[in-house]
């Protein structure tokens, strides 16, 4: 039998030796320890332990000497604590929620830009994406990178792409009716959605030249995979990324599609217990924690995602000698991803904590509306608020609801309830009921 051929974006580096790939993030990360060094926060933190210059680093375990650097740290440094260049050189900001109104910030050089957009073309052609594929980018354009940051990279391979940003279902199809759109970039419960709304719509399947959908930004599993697989009838490719590291491409799917390729000559990858905070067995589960090595404007050193994986031990038949994760399966966190918007509890306790008339109790339900998450705050009010008049509720309701939609970008549905009505949990108040199902 004849030998697959997979297609490649820069094949000399997505398949060279180990050894190489070893060299090249050494060189890097003494660059990244040296723009580090120019920041404020950084160059108190490596003082401290010893690393005051890049010939600190001699070898890729140097970088064990180097302290975990956190969300919250970020906010810290808000907005430009960790500006590595003069800030002239900035041409892109993006930004992501924080654990309370804070965002974390990141911001990007023109060389960066094109780094970042680089390395989501190469995710993009693992996926057997090509420059004769139109795209259209349903993810929302904004401080969020789905948007954007995936955009750069789909022109930086070619693609022609349709920037539609989220939402308005119809109009999504009738462009990929009409434009002829072959690859998707949805989250995984918008593509359900779309599909429903296809099957629902004026137009038959085979009018549509849709043939790869790029998923990510929240969870899914392989059932869900394949089911969106068989029932769309396209390949669908697992993508991760996260703001704080450039967004969207930073481990891709190749065409075997058994776990992603994190590209280690642009992000060196840990994978930690959260717990000890040491680092796990080879294959074992633990949080992934990344350096970046392709931004000069904004070094990231050893960055806790809080995300959980494993390395994929075996290599991976395609050729690329970067190695694989795993499908997530959880966070060390309590953050919620609602629809592909990140979201902590703590968003929502804010906006509670501060309006007058709410009680003592409240609890965040996420349940499933038809392929859409929904999100529901249930609210205990004071006695005084319940025994007033409906027009006091209804303004406390809309309140709520508009403050929460400007902190979280997400539009909750608020319920207002009798004082004492929410269970009072012994230990720890359970504040949030997930009921969406795992897959
Ligand atoms: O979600 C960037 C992105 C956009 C990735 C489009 C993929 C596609 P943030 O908003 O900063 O950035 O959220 C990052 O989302 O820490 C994970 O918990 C989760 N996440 C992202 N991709 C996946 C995935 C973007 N493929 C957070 N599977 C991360 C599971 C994912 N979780």
């Amino acid at each position: 039998m004849a030998e697959r051929e997979f297609s490649f974006w820069d094949k000399k580096a997505e398949t060279m030796p180990r050894n190489e790939i070893e060299t090249i993030q050494l060189e890097l990360l003494k660059k990244q320890v040296e723009n580090a060094l120019l920041t404020p926060f950084y160059k108190e933190r490596l003082t401290k332990v010893g690393i005051t210059s890049p010939n600190d680093i001699k070898s890729l375990d140097d970088l064990k000497r180097i302290p975990f650097t956190t969300k919250h740290d970020l906010r810290e440094v808000y907005p430009y604590g960790l500006l590595a260049v003069p800030h002239s050189e900035i041409v892109r900001v993006h930004a992501s929620s924080g654990t309370t109104g804070t965002p974390t910030v990141i911001y990007l050089t023109a060389k960066d830009v094109d780094m970042a957009a680089d390395t989501m073309a190469r995710g993009l052609a693992a996926a057997g994406c090509n420059r004769y594929d139109t795209c259209q980018n349903m993810m929302t354009y904004g401080l969020f990178t789905g948007g954007m940051s995936f955009h750069y990279g789909a022109e930086k391979l070619g693609m022609t792409v349709v920037p539609t940003s989220s939402g308005n279902t119809l109009r999504q199809i009738k462009f990929m009716h009409d434009f002829g759109t072959s690859v998707t970039h949805a989250t995984p419960s918008y593509m359900l959605h779309l599909h429903q709304a296809m099957k629902e719509s004026e137009y038959k399947r085979e009018e549509f030249k849709w043939r790869i959908g790029i998923s990510g930004a929240e969870p899914y599993s392989e059932q869900l995979r394949n089911k969106m697989e068989q029932e769309l009838g396209i390949e669908v490719y697992n993508c991760y990324g996260m703001s704080e590291l450039n967004g969207p491409g930073v481990a891709f799917e190749c065409q075997l599609r058994q776990g992603m390729h994190v590209w280690e000559d642009r992000y060196i990858m840990e994978i930690i217990n959260p717990d000890t905070l040491e680092p796990v067995k080879d294959g074992e589960e633990g949080e992934l924690v990344m350096t970046i090595l392709c931004r000069d404007a904004m070094p990231l050193l050893r960055y806790r995602t809080r995300d959980l994986t494993h390395v994929i031990t075996e290599p991976c038949a395609c050729g690329r000698t970067h190695r694989r994760i795993a499908r997530f399966t959880g966070r060390t966190d309590d953050m919620l991803i609602i629809n592909g918007v990140n979201v902590f509890p703590s968003q929502i306790e804010e906006v509670l904590l501060k309006a007058k008339g709410v009680g003592a109790n409240y609890l965040i339900v996420v349940d499933k509306k038809g392929d859409l998450d929904k999100l529901t705050v249930q609210v205990e009010v004071t006695p005084e608020v319940f025994a007033d008049d409906a027009r006091v509720l209804n303004n406390l309701r809309d309140t709520l609801k508009s403050e929460m939609q400007a902190l979280i970008t997400i539009n909750p549905a608020i319920e207002l309830k009798e004082p004492g009505s929410i269970p009072q949990a012994e230990t720890k108040a359970k504040r949030v009921n997930d009921l969406r199902p795992k897959d």
